[in-house]
C-alpha cells in the first residue's frame, strides 16, 4: 500500500513546491491540509487535483477540532510547513504567530502521541539561531538558539516544542532549519518576489537601512529534494540544516534582477530599517552533505533567472 504523507500548509510557496515535487518524483499519497490565510493561495495547487494520490482538505491546525477528523485515520508522516511566515507581519502583531506556529505544532505533536502518525517533521528556519556576527562560522545544528523577533520567536519556541516531545516520549520527530528560499510560487511580500514585480511594474524598491544585510539564498527546488532525503533516510531526533550557500547583500540582489529586466538603479528607495533586522544568516549544510548525501544544485544564477521568468509569465497572464 501507498505510503500517506500530512503536509500542512500546502497552498503556500514551499508546501507546494514539496507537493508538486513529491507527485511528479515518488508515489506518496497526498493529504494536504491549509486553512488558506492571506498566503494561502488554491492557484499554487493547480492541476494537483489530475493526481489520484492527492486530496486538499481546508483545515486550520490550531484548532483540534478541525484536526481531529483529518485525523480520522493515521498517516505515516506529518510534515509542518503551516505557519505565520513574515517577519514584518510579526513585528506588527505577534499573536497569529504564537497561534499557528507554537499551538498548531503542539495539536500536531499530540497526535503523533497518540500514534495517529509514524513520524514528523518540522520544519524549521535559520532565523532561530539568530544574527551572524561578522567574523563567526555559519551556524551548525549545535549553534545555540537566539531569535531575534517575534516570528524567530514562535519558530524557536515550536523547535523546543518538538525536542522536548522527542526526549519526553521517545517520539520520531525530526527538525529541519533551512535558509531563505526563493522561486516560483512565493507571496509578493517577501523581498525577491516583491522586487521583481516591482521592477517589473515599474514602481519603487523598498530597500531597508542600508541594503548591506546578507541572506543565504536556497532556491526552493533544492529545498524540496532535501526534505525528500530527510523524509526517506533522515534520523529520528536529529536536526539538519539546509542552506543554499549563495550569500548575498539585499543590495547585490536588487542590482541582479535589475541588470536582467534592464531597468534603472533609480527605482531603488532606501527606507527606514526593520526593526530588529538581522544583519547576516549563514548556515553549515555540512551535516545533511554527509549523512544524506544531499547539497544544492541549482545556482543563484539560474535559481533567479527562473524565478524572475516565472513573475513575468504570471504578470503576462494577470493582464
Ligand atoms: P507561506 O507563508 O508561503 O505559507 C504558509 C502556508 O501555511 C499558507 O498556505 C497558509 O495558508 C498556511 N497556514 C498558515 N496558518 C495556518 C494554520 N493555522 N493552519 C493551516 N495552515 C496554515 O510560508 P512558506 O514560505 O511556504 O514557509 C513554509 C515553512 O517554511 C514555514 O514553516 C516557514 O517558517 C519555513 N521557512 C520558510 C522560509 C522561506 O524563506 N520562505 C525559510 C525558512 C523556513
Ligand atoms: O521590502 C523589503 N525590503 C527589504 O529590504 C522586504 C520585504 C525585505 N527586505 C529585506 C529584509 C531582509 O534582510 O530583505 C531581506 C529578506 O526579507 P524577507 O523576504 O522578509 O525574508 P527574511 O526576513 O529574511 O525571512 C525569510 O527567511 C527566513 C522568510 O520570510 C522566513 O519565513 C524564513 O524563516
Amino acid at each position: 500500500m501507498r505510503k500517506h504523507l500530512l503536509i500542512t500548509g500546502g497552498a503556500g510557496f514551499i508546501g507546494s513546491n514539496f507537493i508538486e515535487y513529491m507527485l511528479k518524483n515518488s508515489d506518496y499519497a497526498i493529504t494536504n491540509i491549509d486553512v488558506l490565510t492571506y498566503a494561502g493561495d488554491l492557484d499554487n495547487t493547480l492541476g494537483f487535483e489530475c493526481y489520484p494520490n492527492y486530496r486538499f482538505i481546508q483545515c486550520d491546525i490550531s484548532n483540534n477540532n478541525q484536526l481531529k477528523d483529518v485525523f480520522d485515520q493515521s498517516y505515516d508522516c506529518i510534515i509542518n510547513f503551516a505557519a505565520e511566515s513574515h517577519v514584518d507581519r510579526s513585528i506588527e502583531n505577534a499573536h497569529p504567530f504564537l497561534t499557528t506556529n507554537i499551538y498548531g505544532t503542539l495539536n500536531l505533536l499530540e497526535f503523533v502521541l497518540n500514534r495517529k502518525a509514524k513520524k514528523m517533521i518540522q520544519i524549521s528556519t535559520d532565523e532561530v539561531y539568530g544574527s551572524l556576527e561578522q567574523n563567526n562560522l555559519p551556524f551548525t545544528e549545535k549553534s545555540s538558539l537566539y531569535p531575534n523577533n517575534p516570528y524567530s520567536a514562535s519558530k524557536a519556541s515550536a523547535d523546543l516544542l518538538v525536542r522536548s516531545f522527542y526526549q519526553t516520549h521517545q517520539l520520531p520527530l525530526i527538525i529541519t532549519r533551512c535558509s531563505n528560499n526563493y522561486g516560483p510560487k512565493q507571496h509578493i511580500e517577501k523581498f525577491i518576489p516583491k522586487v521583481i514585480t516591482n521592477v517589473l511594474n515599474d514602481q519603487n524598491i523598498p530597500l531597508y537601512g542600508d541594503g548591506q544585510h546578507v541572506r543565504d539564498w536556497l532556491f526552493v527546488v533544492d529545498h524540496c529534494r532535501a526534505i525528500h532525503k530527510v523524509l526517506e533516510h533522515g534520523e529520528i531526533g536529529e536536526i539538519y540544516n539546509i542552506g543554499g550557500g549563495y550569500q548575498r547583500t539585499n543590495e547585490e540582489v536588487i542590482s541582479f534582477i535589475l541588470d536582467y529586466l534592464g531597468k534603472d538603479k533609480r527605482l531603488i528607495k532606501y527606507v527606514e530599517d526593520r526593526k530588529g533586522h538581522d544583519r547576516r544568516y549563514s548556515i553549515n549544510w555540512g551535516k545533511i552533505h554527509k549523512e544524506l548525501g544531499w547539497k544544492p544544485e541549482i545556482s543563484f544564477v539560474e535559481g533567479l533567472t527562473t524565478t524572475i521568468e516565472w513573475y513575468m509569465n504570471k504578470l503576462t497572464q494577470q493582464k
